[in-house]
């Protein structure tokens, strides 16, 4: 390349970046855009002196091109007055057979599939490879052998197909909208399919298909179910009507993620579309469900309206789960779906925010994208969109809505944080990064430009609460304090603001005194006077933080008494939960501190809770019972704990509270279990109510097995042979893979072996359960199951059925070191194969290292440190983030 007249490389890609064309500007259309943009560039780089620009693609990833027709084009470009425009033809040759990274076009089992988010498509072909890069895709052509490859997809509608010579044939499509190339996508292969239709709120009909292996065909009508469900609920809470008359998903077996929002054609991984009721639990069913809502609603959150850049992410990503949590709640249990999603957010992404892989949800840099689809970005991205909710009320969050993306965003098709945050906001004028006043509108009205500290700083906020009680007053008096913790690369960091919805109970009846009401906090600390419908005597018990208002740790000094009493009678279902977690948290890090774990037990409040919760016949979803008998995850306590924690430990105090409850409540256990075990001749039904029963039980069940005797595994077993459908028969196989040795559970591993009969997501659940079973040996069992004829290291899904699956066990942290060399071992090999998948193991596995004792800090240090010897990629993301935490 040459770099002309000493201008180096990183003025180039600057001046690169700052000239390509961003936003409605793009002169739409695929080759001639190309080209169009190449003009622009030289004749800005002649501005500077520069005759000749060779464009390399190992230079300038923005630019992916490299062909000898660059010269030709540049020739032209040169010429003025020339009307024909640039066309620039590109061919390329690849061999997806051999793609085992999954990105660009590849192939897998029975069809060649394409994923191209983030940076797939410079994988398959040269291109402006960015997401503000919009063109019209049109005449699509795939060619293949009929025979092999019957089926033939891409975006849009399907404007022409024929017969060709050879046994070969032709398909064309068109996409009439622009869209960013990592929307673009391509399907061909022996494929099976059922279909339906949707009529939209304009009487337009919609063709559904869903494509699948032949033999899953049968599997695939819940997945259609849901995409109806999902079309009609974003007509109804967002007046959202889709714009197309196709609508094609395809399940493929081989994917690194869960599914692909690509227009109109989404590709999904077959574990989040596969359903049937006996390979699929009611989580999976549930899962389905959730996710084919989430890449649907992508079609106007992602699609129609995309990122400017990949920094942006959660602009998509964010508001798009908000939006699929918020379908599910619609469609089963609101209290359940946000006691859930606080379970995920607290086990997956409050990990992530106290680790060295911190980051905003708007990152401000970042080595490889592909690694930046984190839980942060999403879930914790979704809680932001959820605060703006809660700030502004449903009809004020919708206003917005329409107003971004009706009016405002969609003439444009790309939204960047600063254009979407003017939904809300009122002072919006000064943001550097906006590119003119006539987006400026807002729709709210209110000053809400603190609230972008939620987009700037990484960290989980600490808010600490303080009250008093003024009797004679009747006053209560609620001091919040906020802290935002230093994170790698930020610290004395500002306050947040943030929605803090409280009610106050009274500590005699229980009664509610005060309704729901919301307290903002803007300053770091921040005094609030409250006045409650009636005076106690004593203070009232706060119900702080209801419905997890916000992404926070709360800490405020609740005696157990008033935990007891929110656990019964707050009227925030969320927070009856969260009584409980607290008074289980309290048991188990008691645990961990006792001297003597074997003579512990709990405090008495802890165990009547739990007892009350066991004989709660009132509460009708059965769900919620459920999961206040579940103890706070491992990885839960591993945040809440005082480091460096010994993680066998955490788990034995642990296992021991669970121990404690199933032999003291046994009687209470045994009875409710009995009460919702279905009649020999009740169908198995997968709805909201059936599956909260199963539920409830399977938990019951767990119970049922800590002792781990032959009794327990005779219990387990007579479930797991009784089952009608995978949630009992898995929930029960789960707990058997405790006692491996009983003949139970020898019997149970080959029939559940057997039974799934080839099918992929039913095998991967079996070694899963194996993978994380409750044994002390379970390192050299998962090195055995390896070795299994049915495990593979290049199917994402296996990989991460056994081997991620033991990285995230306490058994991984052995006190030898044994599963950290495991992961030495396997993440390079896993890398060889495909970066992505290994990049998350890696950081699954290793980023709470900073939380474990010395001992385990220096082994995984010395792993780490051989790691970099071999994938230096990989690891060099982690410890680019070590060095900053002192
Ligand atoms: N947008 C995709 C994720 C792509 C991940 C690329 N490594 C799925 C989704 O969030 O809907
Ligand atoms: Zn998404």
């Amino acid at each position: 390349p040459a770099w002309g007249k000493g201008l180096g490389k990183d003025f180039f890609s600057w001046h690169l970046w700052r000239h390509l064309p961003q936003g409605n500007d793009v002169l739409w259309g695929d080759a001639a855009g190309t080209a169009a943009c190449m003009q622009r560039m030289i004749q800005d780089w002649k501005w500077y002196g520069v005759d000749i620009v060779i464009i390399d693609v190992a230079m300038l990833p923005y630019f992916t091109a490299r062909c000898d027709a660059a010269a030709e084009c540049l020739e032209r470009a040169k010429t003025p007055g020339d009307s024909k425009g640039l066309w620039l033809e590109i061919e390329v040759e690849i061999e997806p057979e051999k793609n085992t990274q999954l990105s660009g076009l590849y192939y897998s089992g029975s069809m060649y599939c394409s994923q191209m988010e983030a940076e797939g498509f410079r994988r398959f072909t040269y291109f402006l490879d960015r997401p503000d890069v919009m063109a019209k895709f049109t005449s699509v052509r795939l060619e293949a052998d009929e025979k092999t490859c019957p089926i033939l997809l891409s975006n849009g509608n399907r404007t022409d197909a024929g017969k060709l010579e050879g046994g070969r044939h032709f398909a064309v499509w068109s996409d009439p909208f622009a869209k960013p190339s990592y929307l673009f996508a391509v399907v061909a292969g022996d494929l099976a399919s059922i279909t339906d239709k949707f009529t939209t709120k304009s009487g337009r009909d919609v063709h559904l298909e869903i494509f699948a292996a032949k033999e899953d065909k049968d599997q695939l009508w819940h997945a259609m179910r849901s995409l109806q469900r999902s079309m009609k609920w974003d007509e109804d809470r967002f007046g959202l009507e889709y714009d197309l008359d196709i609508y094609n998903i395809v399940a493929v077996k081989d994917f690194n993620m869960g599914a692909m929002e690509n227009k109109s054609l989404n590709v999904f991984n077959t574990s989040l579309t596969l359903a049937r009721e006996d390979t699929a639990t009611d989580d999976d069913y549930e899962r389905i469900e959730g996710v084919i809502g989430h890449e649907y609603f992508h079609n106007w959150t992602g699609n129609r309206v995309t990122c400017r850049d990949w920094f942006q992410l959660t602009l998509k990503e964010g508001l798009t789960v908000y939006r699929d949590q918020e379908f599910s709640a619609d469609m089963g249990s609101r209290a359940r779906k946000r006691i859930e999603d606080v379970r995920i957010l607290r086990a997956a992404q409050f990990p992530e925010d106290s680790s060295p892989m911190a980051h905003p949800i708007r990152p401000e840099k970042y080595a490889a994208i592909d690694n930046f689809y984190t839980a942060t970005v999403y879930n914790k991205g979704a809680e932001v969109i959820r605060m703006y909710e809660t700030l502004l009320g449903r009809d004020g969050f919708r206003k917005g809505m329409d107003l971004c993306f009706m009016e405002v965003l969609r003439p444009r098709g790309l939204a960047a944080r600063s254009e979407l945050e003017a939904l809300w906001r009122k002072d919006s004028k000064d943001k550097k990064d906006r590119e003119d006043d006539e987006h400026d509108k807002d729709a709210n009205g209110r000053d809400l430009k603190q609230f972008e500290n939620w987009y700037l700083q990484a960290g989980t906020p600490t808010l600490t609460a303080k009250d008093s009680w003024d009797a004679e007053k009747g006053t209560y008096t609620l001091t919040l304090k906020q802290k935002v913790p230093d994170t790698p690369g930020q610290t004395d960091k500002k306050p947040m603001h943030i929605p803090v919805k409280v009610g106050l109970l009274s500590p005699e009846s229980g009664k509610e005194i005060l309704g729901d009401t919301v307290l903002e906090l803007t300053e770091e600390s921040q005094t609030f006077e409250l006045k409650p419908s009636e005076a106690p005597k004593e203070k009232p018990v706060p119900s702080l933080l209801r419905g997890f208002s916000a992404p926070v740790n709360l800490e405020y000094d609740y005696n157990d008494t008033s935990l007891s009493l929110l656990a019964g009678f707050d009227t925030d279902a969320f927070n009856r939960w969260e009584a409980t977690q607290r008074l289980g948290t309290k048991a188990v890090l008691d645990a961990l501190a006792a001297e003597d774990l074997e003579s512990f037990r709990p405090d008495a409040t802890f165990m009547d809770a739990m007892r009350n919760t066991l004989a709660d016949r009132a509460t009708e979803d059965l769900s919620l019972l459920a999961y206040s008998l579940i103890l706070p995850a491992e990885s839960t306590l591993m945040q809440i704990a005082t480091p460096p924690i010994d993680p066998t430990k955490l788990h034995n105090a642990r296992n021991h509270v669970r121990n404690v409850i199933a032999k003291e409540l046994d009687a209470e256990i045994r009875e409710r279990y009995a009460e919702v075990t279905p009649k020999d001749d009740e169908p198995y039904v997968v709805d909201g109510p059936s599956a909260s029963k199963r539920r409830l039980r399977n938990v019951l069940l767990g119970y049922l097995s800590t002792s781990g005797d032959a009794a327990a595994a005779e219990l387990c077993g007579k479930h797991f042979t009784t089952a009608k459908g995978m949630t009992d028969k898995l929930a029960a196989f789960s707990c058997l893979t405790g006692v491996p040795d009983s003949p139970e559970a020898k019997a149970a591993v080959e029939k559940f072996l057997a039974d799934a009969k080839g099918d992929a997501n039913v095998i991967d659940k079996w070694f899963a359960s194996q993978a994380r079973a409750d044994v002390d040996d379970l390192l050299p069992r998962v090195r055995k199951l390896m070795e299994h004829p049915e495990f593979s290291l290049k199917n994402p899904n296996r990989l991460r059925s056994l081997v991620s699956v033991f990285l995230t066990t306490p058994q991984f942290h052995a006190p030898d070191g044994s599963g950290y060399d495991f992961a030495l071992e396997m993440i390079p090999k896993v890398d060889a194969l495909n970066p992505q998948v290994s990049a998350r193991m890696a950081n699954m596995a290793f980023r709470i290292w900073r939380r474990l004792d010395e001992k385990r800090q220096e082994m995984i240090l010395e792993r780490l440190g051989k790691l970099m010897e071999v994938v230096r990629p990989v690891v060099l993301v982690i410890f680019g983030c070590f060095r900053v935490i002192p």
